[in-house]
């Protein structure tokens, strides 16, 4: 390349690129040609610059949200549902990563394609990218949209600084060789990309050194669970939702008062016993794991018949058999015994791990475990009640014998070996109510974690069992309702309610207390219709 090459749009330029595009183009030479061609790649590389630095300054901050993040979310959220589903199906935990890519790919090209329109419609095109980018994040919310434009504004005026920088006079654009020019091309690039990788990676990093549980932001699940469809949740006065909202979902703990509140920093779990090495595990690690949302009914064995001890939730967790495969099980194990912060410890057999959806616990219908229920971890062992399976806030998970270890509540006397037994109960009406005669819906819920629920009967005075009709299962552990129309004439009434698992048993109808293994019998209730 020669000086005389460039003098016309040297001299044109210093009064902005915008005339030395026009004079330029104006006289169609060669040099116009390379211009044009290298300012497409200078619109694609200050677009690369500006996308790197929103992501750099929001890992540096941890207060200004990435715009890339955010437009994945929006658009995953976006998305037709059957689209949304296919996605995180074929792409799982890559999904986000994967749409992150292609918006910043149509980006950068969008500003290539735009390389040679006049200046100011590329700056408002670099402020109007981040304005979308805020508002997309946002998704709405006013205290998100500020940071989120501030990100979205800082990206612009880099990619406008750079796009201006690069055009220049003095810069390679027009002054080098192609070499010249290209290096600067790769050193506006690295610099992008170290930004972008820089900036995830600080995000990354605080995801993970957090402390409190309001910190926390759960791993997306590999697999989720369906939506709920009204064909699984009747709707109706009195009857209990099919999942159990988190601050309705009963609790039972041996210092109710004080649930504790575990900092992030000095919580691990760890597996050892009978084990070929024991592994120690930080928050950390188990978002790094592969996680499940599954359905699942947990019930207290302290629930009498009828009663409310018994919850239906979206439980997001590790399996089981991943935590103890990092271990290693010796063969000759046969327990699995889990010690918790609050002195509390649980036991349940070893194949209940592998034959069910037993998982390690860190998310709660949505949310992170709440403190009351466990946060940061606990275990699920669908079919097992709560005091030998649930433990909440563990902290060591001990493979055993099953003679070796004993439960904090089986060395008060309740049942060491102490599977769910299947129940029913009866939700509208309320027991001892009394109401005006006429047709109304009976209505209540029933569980066999793990067996199943097949069939549910009502009894109502002296009548035959009639079969009540069953919404749809969620799970093979999840409780199911059932509803029954009946025209209620005056008088008083008993009710009866009786469930069949999955293996065509009908619950008992023997009354039995709940020490040491489980209440059991039906469900009556007495109403008065007037
Ligand atoms: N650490 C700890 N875990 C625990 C308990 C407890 O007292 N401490 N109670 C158990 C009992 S008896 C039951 S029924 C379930 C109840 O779980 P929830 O309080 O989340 O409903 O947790 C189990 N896990
Ligand atoms: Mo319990």
């Amino acid at each position: 390349m020669t000086i005389s090459d460039h003098t016309d749009a040297d001299a044109s330029d210093d009064l902005g690129p915008d005339t030395a595009d026009i004079a330029v183009e104006a006289d169609g030479s060669s040099v116009a040609r390379r211009h044009l061609g290298r300012d497409t790649i200078i619109g694609g590389v200050a677009a690369a610059v500006a996308l790197g630095a929103q992501e750099l300054a929001a890992g540096v901050t941890r207060t200004l949200p990435s715009l890339m993040s955010g437009a994945a979310t929006w658009i995953i959220d976006a998305a037709p549902a059957g689209m949304a589903e296919w996605a995180i199906r074929t792409l799982e935990k890559h999904t986000r990563s994967v749409l992150i890519v292609g918006v910043a790919t149509v980006l950068v090209v969008t500003a290539m394609f735009t390389a040679e329109l006049p200046r100011w419609i590329r700056r408002t095109l670099f402020v109007a990218v981040g304005v979308l980018g805020a508002l997309a994040t946002a998704h709405g919310e006013t205290e998100t949209f500020w940071p989120s434009l501030a990100n979205g504004l800082l990206a612009a005026a880099v990619g406008i600084g750079t796009d201006t920088w690069f055009r220049r006079p003095r810069t390679a654009r027009y002054d080098g060789s192609r070499r010249a020019f290209l290096g600067t091309v790769g050193m506006l690039g690295a610099v992008a990309v170290a930004a972008a990788v820089g900036g995830r990676q600080l995000l990354e990093r605080a995801r993970k050194s957090i402390g409190r549980r309001d910190e926390v932001v759960l791993p997306e699940a590999v697999s989720t669970v369906a939506p709920v469809t009204p064909a699984q949740d009747f709707v109706i006065e009195g009857l209990e939702p099919i999942i159990t909202p988190t601050e309705r979902h009963f609790r039972v703990d041996i210092d109710a008062l004080n649930p504790p509140e575990i900092d992030l920093s000095d919580w691990t779990l760890t597996i050892g016993g009978m084990v070929d090495r024991e592994v120690t595990l930080t928050y950390a690690d188990l978002l790094d794991m592969d996680h499940v949302e599954k359905y699942a009914t947990l019930a207290c064995v302290s629930n009498k018949v009828g009663g409310r001890l018994v919850g239906n939730s979206v439980w997001l967790g590790v399996p089981l058999p991943e935590i103890l495969e990092l271990a290693g099980v010796d063969p000759r194990a046969e327990q699995v015994a889990a010690h918790a912060v609050d002195g509390f410890s649980t036991g349940f057999p070893l194949a209940a791990a592998y034959d069910r959806d037993t998982l390690l616990a860190i998310g709660h219908n949505g949310e992170p475990l709440t403190y009351e229920h466990g946060f940061p971890a606990r275990l699920i062992v669908p079919g097992y009640y709560g005091f030998v399976s649930a433990a909440k806030w563990i902290q060591r998970i001990e493979l055993t014998t099953w003679d070796d270890h004993d439960s904090y509540w089986v060395q008060m006397g309740w049942a060491k070996h102490a599977p769910v037994e299947t129940q029913s109960r009866i939700d509208a009406p309320r027991d001892g109510l009394s109401f005006a005669a006429g047709p109304r819906m009976v209505a209540g819920v029933a569980w066999a974690p793990f067996l199943q629920i097949s069939k549910v009967e009502v009894k109502i005075d002296d009548t035959d069992w009639v079969e009540a009709e069953l919404s749809e299962p969620l799970s093979r552990h999840a409780w199911r309702q059932w509803r029954i129309p009946w025209v209620a004439v005056p008088g008083q009434h008993t009710i009866s309610v009786r469930a069949t698992d999955g293996n065509g048993v009908t619950q008992t109808s023997e009354l039995r207390p709940a020490v040491p293994s489980g209440a059991t019998g039906y469900h009556t209730i007495r109403v008065e219709v007037e």
